[in-house]
């Protein structure tokens, strides 16, 4: 199978492990060729308590323009954190790149915990929401779920018949398969609720919970998922790999007494690990 391109829009934090400094190693361990469009160039994310932030807008239009004249091929677009404003570029992005056979996956990364991320406010959930009819896969945790639904945030833990609703909800907006990360099951776990609105499923792949806040964490989710589903894993398969992948490296978080919130998700450890566990999806047909 020939190498997969994708093309990920999301900002450049310097500092913190987030967006495209998580995204093109993830992808990379893959095996997928990564095209990092940066939205902004932050001195570090925006959970420190200050930052600087540059502005991208401009120059993400100008480079797809020039690669709409050579005509260059994405299997895969794949959005994260976007700046106040940009989700109508990235619309504009998607309308002008995206073929029948590209991938579109967008991770709404906006907000966790019950809480929008510093800087956000209703109108970006409202143009996060507009662009989720270009999507085929979307992973929003829960707090983004029920800030793209407009209902409470229900806390984490979210029964089966609730996550049911929530996710045929979301798939009216566009996607038809929806992975909703963070969800707490009835045992105290922690993990996914996956839904394929095409196939008619509802699946749940929880693991043990570890305690901590890990920045980036669901950026690392959503580039192994990605980049997964790039090697033609299947979907629950894929949640499975990337759920443990990070699980993992919240693991060697606390091994290592890494600060979570600010220094992000110490991934780079089980990079091996996630190579492997693709090498094996692919050798045992879980495609
Ligand atoms: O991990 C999400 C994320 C990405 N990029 C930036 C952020 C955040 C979360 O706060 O601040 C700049």
């Amino acid at each position: 199978m020939a190498i997969k391109r994708c093309l990920t829009i999301q900002d450049y934090s310097c500092m913190g492990r987030c967006s495209l400094t998580v995204a093109l190693p993830i992808l990379s361990t893959c095996g997928v060729e990564t095209v990092g469009l940066p939205t902004a160039v932050l001195s570090n994310h925006t959970a420190f308590e200050n930052w600087t932030y540059t502005d991208l807008s401009k120059q993400m239009l100008q480079s797809v323009d020039m690669w709409e004249k050579y005509n260059h091929h994405f299997d895969c677009i794949y959005t994260g954190y976007l700046g106040n404003g940009q989700a109508k570029i990235v619309e504009e992005i998607i309308k002008k790149l995206k073929k029948e056979d590209t991938l579109v996956v967008i991770d709404p990364a906006f907000g966790d915990n019950g809480k929008l991320y510093s800087g956000f406010d209703q109108k970006h959930v409202d143009e996060i929401r507009s662009l989720l009819k270009h999507a085929d896969i979307i992973c929003p945790n829960v707090t983004e779920t029920s800030f793209l639904l407009g209902v409470p945030y229900p806390g984490e833990e979210v029964d089966g018949i609730t996550t049911q609703r929530m996710a045929t909800a979301l798939s009216q907006f566009g996607p038809s398969k929806i992975v909703v990360t963070g969800v707490k099951s009835e045992d105290d776990e922690v993990g996914c609720s996956i839904f394929d609105r095409k196939k008619k499923t509802l699946d749940y792949y929880f693991t043990e919970p570890l305690p901590g806040i890990y920045h980036g964490a669901g950026d690392s989710f959503a580039s192994a998922l990605t980049g997964c589903l790039l090697n033609g894993v299947s979907l629950n398969i894929a949640v499975k790999i990337a759920h443990d992948f990070v699980h993992k490296s919240m693991q060697q978080n606390i091994n290592d007494g890494v600060d979570g919130i600010l220094y992000g998700l110490e991934y780079e450890g089980q990079l091996r690990y996630l190579y492997q566990c693709i090498q094996k999806a692919k050798r045992n047909k879980n495609l």
